[in-house]
């Protein structure tokens, strides 16, 4: 080979081991291929996020409804998890409202929070006719030593039944249950229309007390507490503008009172609900919502999405930008 021809060659080598390099840089950044939403193959909705053993296991909502339909089509509920919050394990469905005798219709939100090994998945469904109510919205509590199920009815009737809260004529009031451990002390919020609060005794199944109303503004629906340094979190689904958008409100007290924060998240696309799952995993806050953006997609067949999320010196929290991309998956 001439002096020139081997210069030329050493030249190609490099060419091609700087292609190599970006192509695995591209890869490590995770950020080649769009990842919302992160569920495509069933409709999924109302995230409720849970970190256990290194692991984020996610409890949605599913919504079955035809293109055509003008409602929603829920049966059951699902879990993925994931341990870098972009490749999602099915783990199928552990849970429906035919796992509660006392239930009927629709499987609506639903959070898992787990105690001393246990894990306990509240779900807001309806409750039949019968000598317990007389029917409505209802939430109950489900009970397994494994995060992925099975899961049984964890008391045999439901936790809270529409006959229990008046403050709204609504049948449909008592939905989207949000439970929150602070310092051993477990505390429910709950509702549509109107935000309510009751504190669990330790044994996760029976009410501590009254239920109280909450003075929070804006509430729709969906709650999610939870607390970060000093201050505690409710975030909801929020009137500011018609469809839903995400809201909030810190207190230095699960009990409140509640200061209204302002708008996290604006309208989603293509569907009127938007619902908030937040956690934070390896370092990292993440937002999970639904949109109707998956093919065929829409208000009744809503899809799963995550988004970083961001707080400021002060605690208060940065507006979610929505994007395609979602996030990078975590080492
Ligand atoms: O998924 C049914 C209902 O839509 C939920 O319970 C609400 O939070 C809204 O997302």
């Amino acid at each position: 080979m001439s002096t020139k021809n081997s210069v030329n060659h050493i030249h190609m080598k490099i060419r091609n081991l700087k292609n190599l390099f970006l192509f695995i840089a591209l890869l490590a950044s995770g950020n080649s291929f769009a990842q919302n939403p992160i569920i495509t193959d069933v409709f999924t909705a109302d995230p409720a996020p849970l970190v256990y053993d290194n692991t984020v296991y996610l409890y949605t909502s599913h919504d079955t409804a035809s293109v055509e339909h003008t409602n929603y089509k829920m049966p059951d509920w699902l879990v993925f998890s994931s341990k870098d919050m972009v490749n999602w394990k099915n783990h199928g469905s552990p849970l429906s409202p035919k796992s509660f005798s006392w239930a009927t219709g629709d499987a609506y939100a639903a959070q898992c929070v787990e105690r001393d090994g246990k894990f306990y998945w509240y779900v807001s469904t309806f409750h039949k006719k019968d000598e317990n109510s007389k029917g409505g919205a209802a939430i109950g509590v489900a009970v397994s030593d494994s995060p992925t199920g099975p899961f049984k009815d964890a008391i045999g009737k439901a936790l809270i039944v529409n006959e229990m809260t008046t403050d709204m004529e609504h049948s449909w009031d008592d939905i989207d249950p949000t439970v929150f451990i602070d310092d051993g002390q477990a505390y429910m919020y709950w509702g549509n229309g109107s935000c309510r609060y009751v504190k669990l005794k330790d044994n996760m199944i029976e009410k501590d007390g009254p239920i109280h109303i909450v003075d929070v503004k804006n509430f729709i629906e969906g709650p999610w507490l939870y607390k970060r340094k000093d201050l505690y979190y409710l975030i909801y689904a929020g009137k500011g503008t018609k469809p839903e958008m995400i809201e909030y409100s810190t207190s230095k007290s699960p009990e409140g009172p509640w200061e209204y924060q302002g708008i996290i998240q604006e309208n989603v696309p293509n569907s009127f609900t938007t619902h908030p799952g937040i956690v934070d995993f390896k370092g990292k806050s993440y937002f999970m919502y639904h949109n109707g953006l998956l093919p065929t997609g829409g208000s009744y067949r809503r899809s799963i999405c995550i988004d970083y999320m961001y707080y400021n010196e002060d605690g208060t929290i940065q507006k979610v930008v929505q994007t395609k991309e979602g996030v990078a998956p975590v080492k």
